[in-house]
Protein backbone atom coordinates (compact mmCIF):
# COMPACT_ATOMS: atom_id res chain seq x y z
CA UNK A 1 0.00 0.00 0.00
CA UNK A 2 2.55 2.58 1.41
CA UNK A 3 4.68 1.36 -2.06
CA UNK A 4 1.77 2.06 -4.63
CA UNK A 5 1.15 5.46 -3.31
CA UNK A 6 5.14 5.95 -3.52
CA UNK A 7 5.26 5.04 -6.63
CA UNK A 8 1.96 7.20 -7.65
CA UNK A 9 3.40 10.40 -6.49
CA UNK A 10 6.75 9.30 -8.30
CA UNK A 11 4.40 9.04 -11.16
CA UNK A 12 2.92 12.71 -10.30
CA UNK A 13 6.07 14.14 -9.96
CA UNK A 14 7.55 12.91 -13.01
CA UNK A 15 4.70 13.84 -14.91
CA UNK A 16 4.34 17.57 -13.22
CA UNK A 17 8.30 18.23 -14.05
CA UNK A 18 8.03 17.44 -17.90
CA UNK A 19 7.70 20.14 -20.19
CA UNK A 20 4.38 20.69 -21.83
CA UNK A 21 3.45 22.18 -25.10
CA UNK A 22 -0.66 22.39 -24.41
CA UNK A 23 -1.55 24.81 -27.75
CA UNK A 24 1.31 25.48 -28.92
CA UNK A 25 1.19 25.87 -32.82
CA UNK A 26 3.62 25.11 -35.29
CA UNK A 27 3.71 27.68 -37.86
CA UNK A 28 5.50 27.48 -41.32
CA UNK A 29 6.21 30.44 -42.53
CA UNK A 30 7.67 31.22 -46.19
CA UNK A 31 9.99 34.18 -46.15
CA UNK A 32 10.45 35.37 -49.49
CA UNK A 33 13.61 37.45 -49.33
CA UNK A 34 16.25 38.19 -47.23
CA UNK A 35 14.59 40.85 -45.89
CA UNK A 36 11.45 38.64 -44.85
CA UNK A 37 13.94 36.41 -43.51
CA UNK A 38 15.46 38.83 -41.01
CA UNK A 39 12.07 40.23 -39.99
CA UNK A 40 11.50 36.49 -38.62
CA UNK A 41 14.58 36.02 -37.49
CA UNK A 42 14.38 39.03 -35.16
CA UNK A 43 10.81 38.27 -34.54
CA UNK A 44 11.79 34.70 -33.26
CA UNK A 45 14.77 35.80 -31.20
CA UNK A 46 12.69 39.10 -29.46
CA UNK A 47 9.94 36.29 -27.99
CA UNK A 48 12.67 33.41 -27.91
CA UNK A 49 10.43 30.76 -30.24
CA UNK A 50 12.08 27.42 -30.66
CA UNK A 51 12.26 27.28 -34.34
CA UNK A 52 11.62 23.32 -35.36
CA UNK A 53 13.69 24.32 -38.56
CA UNK A 54 15.96 26.72 -39.22
CA UNK A 55 16.03 28.98 -42.05
CA UNK A 56 17.66 27.48 -45.89
CA UNK A 57 16.74 30.05 -48.80
CA UNK A 58 14.21 32.29 -49.56
CA UNK A 59 10.95 30.66 -50.46
CA UNK A 60 11.79 27.29 -48.32
CA UNK A 61 9.51 27.13 -45.06
CA UNK A 62 10.57 27.55 -41.76
CA UNK A 63 8.72 25.70 -39.11
CA UNK A 64 8.51 27.70 -36.08
CA UNK A 65 6.28 26.98 -32.55
CA UNK A 66 5.01 29.26 -31.15
CA UNK A 67 2.87 29.25 -27.65
CA UNK A 68 -0.43 30.15 -26.99
CA UNK A 69 -0.28 33.61 -25.66
CA UNK A 70 2.37 34.41 -28.58
CA UNK A 71 0.06 32.98 -31.16
CA UNK A 72 -1.66 36.47 -32.13
CA UNK A 73 0.77 38.90 -32.44
CA UNK A 74 3.37 36.67 -34.09
CA UNK A 75 0.85 35.98 -37.08
CA UNK A 76 -0.65 39.14 -37.27
CA UNK A 77 2.91 41.01 -37.69
CA UNK A 78 3.49 38.65 -40.65
CA UNK A 79 0.16 39.50 -42.18
CA UNK A 80 1.37 43.18 -41.88
CA UNK A 81 4.10 42.59 -43.40
CA UNK A 82 2.84 40.26 -46.33
CA UNK A 83 4.69 37.03 -45.46
CA UNK A 84 3.25 34.20 -46.11
CA UNK A 85 3.05 31.70 -43.51
CA UNK A 86 0.07 28.23 -42.55
CA UNK A 87 -0.49 26.95 -39.53
CA UNK A 88 1.73 22.95 -39.53
CA UNK A 89 0.22 21.76 -36.40
CA UNK A 90 -2.39 23.25 -34.28
CA UNK A 91 -1.37 21.74 -30.66
CA UNK A 92 1.77 20.22 -30.01
CA UNK A 93 1.18 18.58 -26.86
CA UNK A 94 -2.21 16.44 -28.56
CA UNK A 95 0.20 14.90 -31.28
CA UNK A 96 2.85 14.57 -28.26
CA UNK A 97 -0.21 12.95 -26.17
CA UNK A 98 -0.76 10.38 -29.22
CA UNK A 99 2.28 8.98 -29.58
CA UNK A 100 2.76 8.87 -25.85
CA UNK A 101 -0.55 7.01 -25.66
CA UNK A 102 0.68 4.13 -28.00
CA UNK A 103 4.33 4.27 -26.24
CA UNK A 104 2.53 3.34 -23.04
CA UNK A 105 0.97 0.51 -24.02
CA UNK A 106 3.86 -1.27 -25.52
CA UNK A 107 5.70 -4.30 -23.96
CA UNK A 108 8.35 -2.97 -21.52
CA UNK A 109 11.39 -5.69 -22.62
CA UNK A 110 10.26 -6.44 -26.05
CA UNK A 111 12.31 -9.47 -27.62
CA UNK A 112 11.94 -8.95 -31.08
CA UNK A 113 10.99 -5.89 -33.86
CA UNK A 114 8.15 -3.80 -33.90
CA UNK A 115 7.77 -1.30 -35.94
CA UNK A 116 4.33 -0.06 -35.34
CA UNK A 117 5.27 1.96 -32.10
CA UNK A 118 8.29 3.86 -30.79
CA UNK A 119 10.39 2.33 -28.32
CA UNK A 120 12.18 3.80 -25.11
CA UNK A 121 15.99 3.67 -25.01
CA UNK A 122 15.69 0.21 -22.62
CA UNK A 123 13.25 -1.44 -25.13
CA UNK A 124 16.07 -1.23 -27.72
CA UNK A 125 18.51 -2.68 -25.70
CA UNK A 126 15.93 -5.89 -24.71
CA UNK A 127 15.49 -6.26 -28.54
CA UNK A 128 18.98 -5.77 -29.39
CA UNK A 129 20.00 -8.18 -26.35
CA UNK A 130 17.55 -10.43 -28.24
CA UNK A 131 18.84 -10.20 -31.15
CA UNK A 132 21.97 -11.08 -30.30
CA UNK A 133 21.44 -14.41 -29.03
CA UNK A 134 18.90 -15.32 -31.40
CA UNK A 135 21.23 -14.46 -34.61
CA UNK A 136 24.65 -15.39 -32.80
CA UNK A 137 26.12 -16.15 -35.91
CA UNK A 138 25.64 -12.60 -37.29
CA UNK A 139 25.09 -10.32 -34.93
CA UNK A 140 27.29 -8.75 -31.80
CA UNK A 141 26.41 -5.88 -30.29
CA UNK A 142 29.81 -3.70 -28.92
CA UNK A 143 29.36 -0.50 -26.54
CA UNK A 144 30.75 2.15 -28.36
CA UNK A 145 30.39 4.78 -24.91
CA UNK A 146 28.91 5.31 -21.96
CA UNK A 147 27.32 8.62 -21.47
CA UNK A 148 27.53 11.11 -18.70
CA UNK A 149 23.96 9.51 -16.75
CA UNK A 150 25.49 6.46 -17.19
CA UNK A 151 24.26 4.62 -20.66
CA UNK A 152 26.00 2.63 -22.54
CA UNK A 153 26.21 3.93 -26.30
CA UNK A 154 25.27 0.66 -28.27
CA UNK A 155 26.57 -0.14 -31.60
CA UNK A 156 25.55 -3.91 -33.66
CA UNK A 157 28.01 -5.55 -36.54
CA UNK A 158 26.03 -7.32 -38.61
CA UNK A 159 28.04 -10.17 -40.68
CA UNK A 160 27.27 -12.87 -42.32
CA UNK A 161 30.99 -14.56 -41.25
CA UNK A 162 33.75 -15.26 -43.36
CA UNK A 163 36.77 -13.00 -42.14
CA UNK A 164 36.77 -9.60 -41.23
CA UNK A 165 38.21 -8.00 -44.23
CA UNK A 166 34.89 -7.18 -45.49
CA UNK A 167 33.67 -3.57 -46.65
CA UNK A 168 31.92 -1.65 -43.49
CA UNK A 169 29.07 -0.21 -44.14
CA UNK A 170 28.34 2.44 -41.46
CA UNK A 171 24.76 3.60 -40.23
CA UNK A 172 23.87 6.09 -37.37
CA UNK A 173 20.44 7.46 -35.56
CA UNK A 174 19.47 9.69 -33.42
CA UNK A 175 22.40 11.62 -32.79
CA UNK A 176 19.56 14.05 -32.39
CA UNK A 177 17.46 12.92 -29.22
CA UNK A 178 13.88 14.73 -30.75
CA UNK A 179 14.06 12.91 -34.20
CA UNK A 180 12.56 9.74 -32.97
CA UNK A 181 11.98 8.44 -36.73
CA UNK A 182 15.76 7.88 -37.03
CA UNK A 183 16.21 4.92 -34.28
CA UNK A 184 13.35 3.47 -35.30
CA UNK A 185 14.89 3.70 -38.76
CA UNK A 186 17.96 1.98 -37.58
CA UNK A 187 15.78 -0.68 -35.79
CA UNK A 188 13.54 -1.41 -39.09
CA UNK A 189 17.26 -1.97 -40.79
CA UNK A 190 18.29 -4.16 -38.21
CA UNK A 191 15.57 -6.33 -38.67
CA UNK A 192 15.58 -6.28 -42.96
CA UNK A 193 18.95 -7.11 -42.36
CA UNK A 194 18.82 -9.91 -40.17
CA UNK A 195 15.74 -11.79 -40.98
CA UNK A 196 16.27 -11.42 -44.83
CA UNK A 197 19.85 -12.95 -44.96
CA UNK A 198 19.35 -16.17 -46.85
CA UNK A 199 15.66 -15.30 -47.96
CA UNK A 200 16.24 -11.97 -49.59
CA UNK A 201 18.47 -12.24 -52.59
CA UNK A 202 19.06 -8.43 -52.06
CA UNK A 203 19.78 -8.23 -48.31
CA UNK A 204 21.49 -11.83 -48.60
CA UNK A 205 23.73 -10.20 -51.84
CA UNK A 206 24.93 -7.38 -49.52
CA UNK A 207 25.72 -9.03 -46.49
CA UNK A 208 28.09 -11.85 -48.34
CA UNK A 209 29.79 -8.41 -49.63
CA UNK A 210 29.94 -6.02 -46.42
CA UNK A 211 29.30 -5.77 -42.99
CA UNK A 212 27.06 -3.51 -41.55
CA UNK A 213 27.57 -1.48 -38.54
CA UNK A 214 24.59 0.18 -36.87
CA UNK A 215 24.43 2.96 -33.86
CA UNK A 216 20.33 3.08 -33.47
CA UNK A 217 21.07 5.40 -30.57
CA UNK A 218 23.82 7.75 -30.82
CA UNK A 219 21.95 10.02 -28.20
CA UNK A 220 20.79 7.77 -25.61
CA UNK A 221 20.39 10.17 -22.77
CA UNK A 222 18.88 12.65 -24.82
CA UNK A 223 16.85 9.91 -26.01
CA UNK A 224 15.86 9.16 -22.75
CA UNK A 225 14.82 12.57 -21.81
CA UNK A 226 12.42 12.88 -24.52
CA UNK A 227 10.48 10.58 -23.53
CA UNK A 228 10.58 11.18 -19.71
CA UNK A 229 10.63 14.73 -19.47
CA UNK A 230 10.93 17.03 -22.65
CA UNK A 231 9.53 15.16 -25.89
CA UNK A 232 11.26 17.77 -28.08
CA UNK A 233 14.71 18.14 -26.67
CA UNK A 234 17.73 17.90 -29.06
CA UNK A 235 21.12 17.58 -27.35
CA UNK A 236 22.72 15.56 -24.82
CA UNK A 237 22.38 15.58 -21.34
CA UNK A 238 25.71 16.69 -19.79
CA UNK A 239 25.22 20.04 -17.58
CA UNK A 240 27.41 22.78 -18.81
CA UNK A 241 27.53 26.96 -17.87
CA UNK A 242 26.38 28.90 -14.66
CA UNK A 243 22.95 29.00 -16.23
CA UNK A 244 21.90 25.53 -15.41
CA UNK A 245 21.83 24.72 -19.41
CA UNK A 246 22.31 21.18 -19.98
CA UNK A 247 23.49 19.56 -23.53
CA UNK A 248 26.31 19.67 -26.18
CA UNK A 249 24.57 19.37 -29.54
CA UNK A 250 26.69 16.56 -30.71
CA UNK A 251 26.72 17.08 -34.42
CA UNK A 252 28.76 20.44 -33.58
CA UNK A 253 31.30 18.69 -31.62
CA UNK A 254 33.26 16.39 -34.00
CA UNK A 255 36.99 18.06 -35.03
CA UNK A 256 35.23 19.72 -38.46
CA UNK A 257 36.04 23.44 -38.27
CA UNK A 258 34.60 22.78 -34.51
CA UNK A 259 32.98 26.50 -33.73
CA UNK A 260 32.68 27.58 -37.17
CA UNK A 261 29.21 29.12 -38.82
CA UNK A 262 26.15 27.28 -37.77
CA UNK A 263 27.22 26.29 -33.91
CA UNK A 264 26.94 28.67 -30.70
CA UNK A 265 29.34 28.63 -27.76
CA UNK A 266 26.29 29.11 -25.44
CA UNK A 267 25.13 26.30 -23.15
CA UNK A 268 21.70 26.81 -23.53
CA UNK A 269 21.76 26.73 -27.19
CA UNK A 270 20.25 24.19 -29.23
CA UNK A 271 23.41 23.99 -31.18
CA UNK A 272 25.81 24.38 -28.73
CA UNK A 273 29.05 23.28 -30.00
CA UNK A 274 30.49 21.89 -26.43
CA UNK A 275 33.54 23.03 -24.46
CA UNK A 276 36.03 21.55 -27.44
CA UNK A 277 36.43 18.94 -30.22
CA UNK A 278 34.79 15.70 -29.17
CA UNK A 279 34.40 16.52 -25.66
CA UNK A 280 31.57 14.67 -25.40
CA UNK A 281 31.33 11.05 -25.46
CA UNK A 282 28.40 10.69 -28.63
CA UNK A 283 30.90 11.99 -30.65
CA UNK A 284 33.57 10.24 -29.12
CA UNK A 285 31.97 7.04 -29.87
CA UNK A 286 31.01 7.37 -33.42
CA UNK A 287 34.89 9.01 -34.00
CA UNK A 288 36.29 6.21 -32.09
CA UNK A 289 34.08 3.14 -33.91
CA UNK A 290 34.49 4.99 -37.63
CA UNK A 291 37.82 5.19 -37.19
CA UNK A 292 38.34 1.73 -35.99
CA UNK A 293 36.75 0.80 -39.50
CA UNK A 294 38.15 3.48 -41.55
CA UNK A 295 39.85 1.57 -43.77
CA UNK A 296 37.21 -0.55 -44.73
CA UNK A 297 34.42 1.75 -44.52
CA UNK A 298 32.69 2.04 -48.29
CA UNK A 299 30.19 5.02 -46.89
CA UNK A 300 28.98 6.41 -43.64
CA UNK A 301 25.68 7.51 -43.66
CA UNK A 302 23.99 9.21 -40.81
CA UNK A 303 20.45 9.34 -40.11
CA UNK A 304 18.18 12.72 -38.77
CA UNK A 305 14.85 13.89 -39.36
CA UNK A 306 12.69 16.04 -40.75
CA UNK A 307 12.77 17.59 -44.29
CA UNK A 308 13.58 14.98 -46.66
CA UNK A 309 17.06 15.69 -47.65
CA UNK A 310 20.06 13.61 -48.72
CA UNK A 311 23.43 15.56 -47.88
CA UNK A 312 27.38 15.44 -48.67
CA UNK A 313 29.88 17.69 -47.35
CA UNK A 314 30.69 20.16 -46.70
CA UNK A 315 28.40 21.56 -43.73
CA UNK A 316 31.45 23.80 -42.54
CA UNK A 317 31.70 25.96 -45.84
CA UNK A 318 30.00 25.99 -49.37
CA UNK A 319 33.79 24.63 -50.76
CA UNK A 320 33.15 21.19 -52.36
CA UNK A 321 35.12 18.15 -52.05
CA UNK A 322 37.53 16.50 -54.38
CA UNK A 323 34.82 14.18 -55.10
CA UNK A 324 31.66 16.31 -54.67
CA UNK A 325 30.64 15.24 -58.16
CA UNK A 326 30.60 11.41 -57.52
CA UNK A 327 28.76 12.17 -53.96
CA UNK A 328 26.62 14.23 -56.08
CA UNK A 329 25.86 11.19 -58.19
CA UNK A 330 25.63 8.20 -55.87
CA UNK A 331 23.32 10.68 -53.96
CA UNK A 332 21.05 11.40 -57.19
CA UNK A 333 20.92 7.45 -57.34
CA UNK A 334 19.66 6.85 -53.88
CA UNK A 335 16.89 10.03 -53.58
CA UNK A 336 15.69 7.84 -56.81
CA UNK A 337 15.14 4.91 -55.47
CA UNK A 338 14.09 6.19 -52.53
CA UNK A 339 11.77 7.97 -54.32
CA UNK A 340 10.48 5.07 -56.50
CA UNK A 341 8.78 3.03 -52.85
CA UNK A 342 6.48 5.70 -51.76
CA UNK A 343 6.68 8.92 -53.94
CA UNK A 344 8.40 10.73 -50.95
CA UNK A 345 10.71 13.73 -52.61
CA UNK A 346 14.18 14.31 -51.11
CA UNK A 347 16.29 17.39 -52.46
CA UNK A 348 20.16 16.91 -52.36
CA UNK A 349 23.96 18.03 -52.44
CA UNK A 350 25.78 19.72 -50.34
CA UNK A 351 25.10 19.93 -46.67
CA UNK A 352 25.83 24.29 -46.87
CA UNK A 353 23.65 24.83 -49.49
CA UNK A 354 20.92 22.24 -48.85
CA UNK A 355 20.01 22.84 -45.84
CA UNK A 356 22.51 25.66 -44.37
CA UNK A 357 26.18 25.86 -43.05
CA UNK A 358 26.59 24.26 -40.17
CA UNK A 359 30.29 23.53 -38.62
CA UNK A 360 31.82 19.96 -36.44
CA UNK A 361 28.92 17.60 -38.29
CA UNK A 362 29.81 14.41 -37.89
CA UNK A 363 29.69 13.03 -42.04
CA UNK A 364 32.11 16.02 -42.43
CA UNK A 365 34.72 14.41 -39.81
CA UNK A 366 33.52 11.17 -41.48
CA UNK A 367 35.09 12.31 -45.33
CA UNK A 368 37.74 15.14 -43.86
CA UNK A 369 38.84 13.01 -40.31
CA UNK A 370 38.07 9.37 -41.20
CA UNK A 371 38.83 9.81 -45.37
CA UNK A 372 35.87 8.05 -45.88
CA UNK A 373 35.00 8.63 -49.31
CA UNK A 374 31.00 8.61 -49.29
CA UNK A 375 29.34 10.14 -46.16
CA UNK A 376 26.13 11.42 -46.25
CA UNK A 377 23.64 12.79 -43.62
CA UNK A 378 19.82 11.96 -44.52
CA UNK A 379 17.20 13.68 -43.22
CA UNK A 380 13.88 12.00 -42.84
CA UNK A 381 10.46 12.29 -43.59
CA UNK A 382 8.69 14.60 -43.31
CA UNK A 383 7.95 18.56 -44.64
CA UNK A 384 6.44 19.58 -41.11
CA UNK A 385 3.32 18.52 -41.50
CA UNK A 386 4.26 16.22 -38.40
CA UNK A 387 8.12 17.21 -37.90
CA UNK A 388 9.61 15.67 -35.05
CA UNK A 389 5.89 13.99 -34.13
CA UNK A 390 5.94 11.98 -37.34
CA UNK A 391 3.12 9.06 -36.29
CA UNK A 392 4.35 5.71 -35.57
CA UNK A 393 2.23 4.33 -38.59
CA UNK A 394 5.06 5.99 -40.75
CA UNK A 395 7.90 4.12 -39.47
CA UNK A 396 7.26 1.15 -41.69
CA UNK A 397 7.08 2.95 -45.01
CA UNK A 398 10.06 4.89 -43.72
CA UNK A 399 11.81 1.91 -42.90
CA UNK A 400 11.06 1.12 -47.07
CA UNK A 401 11.95 3.94 -48.81
CA UNK A 402 15.35 4.71 -46.91
CA UNK A 403 16.28 1.19 -47.49
CA UNK A 404 15.89 1.04 -50.82
CA UNK A 405 18.59 4.38 -50.94
CA UNK A 406 20.46 2.78 -48.90
CA UNK A 407 21.04 0.13 -51.04
CA UNK A 408 21.19 1.70 -54.26
CA UNK A 409 23.78 4.29 -53.41
CA UNK A 410 25.71 1.44 -51.98
CA UNK A 411 25.25 -0.33 -55.68
CA UNK A 412 26.28 2.69 -57.32
CA UNK A 413 29.47 3.47 -55.81
O1 LIG B 1 21.62 20.81 -38.06
C1 LIG B 1 21.90 19.61 -38.08
O2 LIG B 1 22.72 19.09 -37.33
C2 LIG B 1 21.19 18.70 -39.08
N1 LIG B 1 19.84 19.09 -39.25
S1 LIG B 1 18.78 18.76 -38.01
O3 LIG B 1 17.54 19.41 -38.33
N2 LIG B 1 18.51 17.21 -38.00
O4 LIG B 1 19.35 19.18 -36.79
C3 LIG B 1 21.94 18.79 -40.40
C4 LIG B 1 23.22 18.07 -40.35
C5 LIG B 1 24.08 18.38 -41.50
N3 LIG B 1 25.41 17.93 -41.28
C6 LIG B 1 26.42 18.76 -40.91
N4 LIG B 1 26.17 19.94 -40.45
N5 LIG B 1 27.65 18.33 -41.03
ZN1 LIG C 1 19.24 16.08 -36.51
Amino acid sequence: MRIAVVIALLGLAALASAAEYHRYKVVSVVPRTAEDATVVRSAVAALHLEQWTDPRAPGVPVDIMVPPKLVHGFLNGLKIRGIPFTIKIDDVQALIDQQMATQRSADPHPRQFDHTSYHTIDQIYSILDAVESDFSEMVSTYTAGTTYEGRPIRAVKISSGSGSTKEVVWIDCGIHAREWIAPATCQWIMDKLTSGYGSDSEVTELLDAYDFHILPSANPDGYAFTHTSNRLWRKNRVPYGSLGCHGTDPNRNFDSDFGGPGTSDSPCSDIYHGPSAFSEVESQAIRDSVLALASQMKVFFTIHSYSQLWMTPYGYTSSLPANYDDQYRVSGVGVSALTAVHGTRFEYGNIADTIYPAAGGSSDWAYDGAGVQMAFALELRDTGNYGFLLPADQIIPVGEETWAGIVAAIKAI
